[in-house]
């Protein structure tokens, strides 16, 4: 017997399950913690499982993760190893993120905060406005979803240069690779999007160094950063000082090293930083299920699965 797991312990996993027994209305689906009989569960379907759960399945045959990053599964230190596991790679979830992208990065360009600041003043206040062209918006992981929002910020006419570990071709933008590459990108950006996975290698990379590195040629004279990849990509208190100091002109931040962020951080109350609670792009449960289903189907007529996690990337 086969079934099916729901492991989303920070989530209300009902319209999930109600969602997945409607497409898949023969498969037994069930809801963590009432998990039955371990040996029966072949599938589990997960976001935020705590550590050492995955391990507990002995007849797991793949494991879906309900969003395209899947840093909370790879750290949990007792994965099985030879389980692959899927990841979100869905047309909705890539228009919702490039939704927020390009509203982040016109909401700055336009200025949209000192304009809602000076009607709250009853301030007349025509103050100059640049065209979209004097930008060039800087893409860090040039992947699923930096690629899409390229697009779509090439189309409202900024300037778009992307930086990611292997060369891409995206009709537009120059794209740049690798750690040698790393500084030309960044000379170039005025306004930097973060759409990096966390790894090892990205842990920490958004620090006072790198911003130093930016292009202060933009009509701010100051760079911007937007960052919807992961939290453990930046370095929070250097992120702050440079907000103080006018090394950034201004951010925004979906995620957090810490979420939800604590009530005492300074982010919540930075005039210079618009911060939204990790919603930048939210995954739809029956688009997602019908998805995870047609990978199952395709498991189990013997085909490949599709958008598999690389493990030793840890993306
Ligand atoms: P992809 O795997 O398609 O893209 C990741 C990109 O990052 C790739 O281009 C990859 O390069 C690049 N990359 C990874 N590591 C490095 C590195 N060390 N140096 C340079 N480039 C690197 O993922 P998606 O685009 O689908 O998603 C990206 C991330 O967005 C997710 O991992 C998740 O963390 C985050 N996310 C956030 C959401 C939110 O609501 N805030 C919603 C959904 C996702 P290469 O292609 O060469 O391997
Ligand atoms: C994701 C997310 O990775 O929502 O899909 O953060």
């Amino acid at each position: 017997m086969s079934a099916f797991l729901f492991l989303t312990p920070t989530w209300n996993s009902d319209p999930w399950v109600n969602a997945f027994r409607k497409i898949a209305p023969k498969l037994d689906v069930r809801s963590w913690p009432n998990v039955g009989n371990v040996n029966e569960i072949s599938y589990i379907a997960a976001w935020l499982p705590p550590p050492d759960e995955l391990k507990r399945f002995p007849n797991l045959k793949v494991i879906f993760s309900l969003g395209a990053g899947v840093d909370a599964i790879l750290g949990d230190p007792t994965l099985p190893l030879d389980i692959p596991i899927v990841r979100v790679n869905d047309d909705d979830l890539t228009n919702r993120m490039s939704e927020y992208i390009v509203l982040q990065v016109l909401m700055h360009h336009r200025q949209q905060r000192r304009i809602e600041q000076n009607q709250r003043d009853r301030i007349w206040d025509q103050f100059p406005q640049h065209a979209a062209s004097a930008l060039t918006v800087g893409i860090m992981g040039l992947g699923v979803l930096g690629a899409d929002a390229a697009r779509k910020l090439l189309m409202m006419g900024f300037k778009v240069v992307g930086w990611s570990r292997s060369s891409k071709q995206v009709d537009g933008v120059k794209s740049f690779a690798g750690s040698k590459e790393f500084d030309a990108f960044l000379a170039e950006t005025d306004i930097l999007v973060s759409l990096l996975p966390a790894t090892a290698d990205t842990d920490g990379i958004i620090n006072r160094q790198l911003i130093g590195k930016l292009s202060r040629k933009g009509p701010f004279g100051a760079p911007i950063l937007i960052n919807a990849g992961r939290g453990r990509a930046q370095v929070e208190e250097d992120i702050l000082a440079c907000l103080d100091s006018g090394e950034l002109y201004a951010a925004t931040l979906d995620v957090f090293r810490k979420e939800p962020l604590p009530l005492e951080s300074r982010f919540w109350s930075h005039p210079k930083l618009t911060l939204t609670p990790h919603l930048a792009a939210d995954s739809d449960a029956e688009t997602i299920c019908r998805y995870v289903f047609a990978q199952i189907e395709r498991f189990e007529r013997g085909e490949g699965l599709v958008n598999l996690v690389n493990r030793l990337q840890g993306y």
